[in-house]
């Protein structure tokens, strides 16, 4: 595998950063997790744009064009004979020293890796996942905004531990005033009486790339979407429940916090948009062999 790094590519063992990067030291930095499917890049532009966005809000100047960035995401997949995978885009506030001053930090470092993608295991598409809530609230948008992909990811991490304590892969995480927000890396949809619903950016939700594709795919289908506050009641006693993510697609939820979903196996609306998910995977994106 060849890592891009600042410009140049490095054999996966060569592929180093120092230890004076802040992003090493104070978690300093922002990224994308994109997946490729049949040789094309998915959603490059909306990846982009939020890598940018998470940029500007701990100000951070990318010293890469937008159009450049793009070019090299595709190149990096190229080099790597990737078809189907998954590239994570890194930028690092860069070298400094050891002071929480980012101005100390000449000049922001950009990581591409374009690898192969670990998936869940197919049964849990099929059979749907348990899930539960844990005590570890969402970051205040007055401390570390949610919205913000940052390299700071203790927050979802440690509601992670929390969940795999408890016997599940993912968590459902509330926010300070008790609605919920999303999942550790996940956002989180139900469904009820035919419309769907997930929590609002302003709840702790991170404005995902699946979850607007979702949200876009539903309404095509003429479903009513809505961004409500939600609590846990209204998860508990929701028709249908599922995750959104660039890493897991569309996940089936079936038990939270000991509760059944529904008829505790994947919903006929969640089913539907999978189905359709899979179809928009297989035929749109940034080529990455002409
Ligand atoms: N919420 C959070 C907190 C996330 O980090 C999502 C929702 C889903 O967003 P997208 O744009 O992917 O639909 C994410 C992103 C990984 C990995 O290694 C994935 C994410 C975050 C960190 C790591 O698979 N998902």
């Amino acid at each position: 595998m060849k890592v891009f790094i600042d410009g140049k590519y490095y054999d996966e063992h060569a592929a180093k950063i120092s230890v004076f990067d802040h992003g090493l030291l104070y978690g300093d930095g922002v990224f994308e997790g994109i997946r490729a499917y049949h040789g094309r890049v998915f959603k490059l532009r909306e990846h982009i744009d939020r890598l940018f966005c998470s940029a500007k809000a701990i100000m951070l100047n990318i010293p890469m064009s937008h159009a450049h960035i793009m070019r090299a995401v595709v190149e990096a997949c190229r080099m790597n004979k990737i078809r189907d995978g998954y590239i994570r885009l890194v930028v690092t506030r860069g070298i400094g020293t050891l002071g929480l001053s980012p101005n100390r930090c000449k000049k922001p470092s950009i990581i591409i890796i374009a690898d192969k993608i670990q998936l869940y295991p197919p049964a849990l598409y099929q059979k749907g996942m348990e899930i539960v809530t844990v005590p570890t609230v969402r970051s205040l948008h007055s401390a570390l905004n949610p919205a913000i992909k940052s390299l700071n990811y203790l927050n979802n991490i440690l509601a992670k531990i929390e969940a795999n304590h408890a016997g599940c892969e993912e968590a459902v995480m509330l926010n300070a005033e008790g609605f919920v927000a999303e999942c550790t890396g996940d956002n989180l949809f139900i469904v009820k009486k035919g419309e769907l619903l997930t929590p609002p950016l302003s709840a702790g939700a991170l404005y995902g790339i699946t979850r607007g594709v979702v949200m876009e795919l539903a309404e095509e289908e003429g479903l009513a979407v809505s961004e409500p506050n939600l609590t846990r009641y209204d998860l508990f006693n929701a028709d249908e429940c599922f995750l959104t993510g660039t890493g897991a697609e569309i996940v089936p939820v079936v038990k939270i916090d000991g509760r059944v979903i529904g008829a505790g196996k994947p919903g006929p609306i969640t089913c539907k948009l999978v189905t359709e998910y899979h179809a928009l995977t297989k035929n749109s994106g940034e080529p990455i062999y002409k």
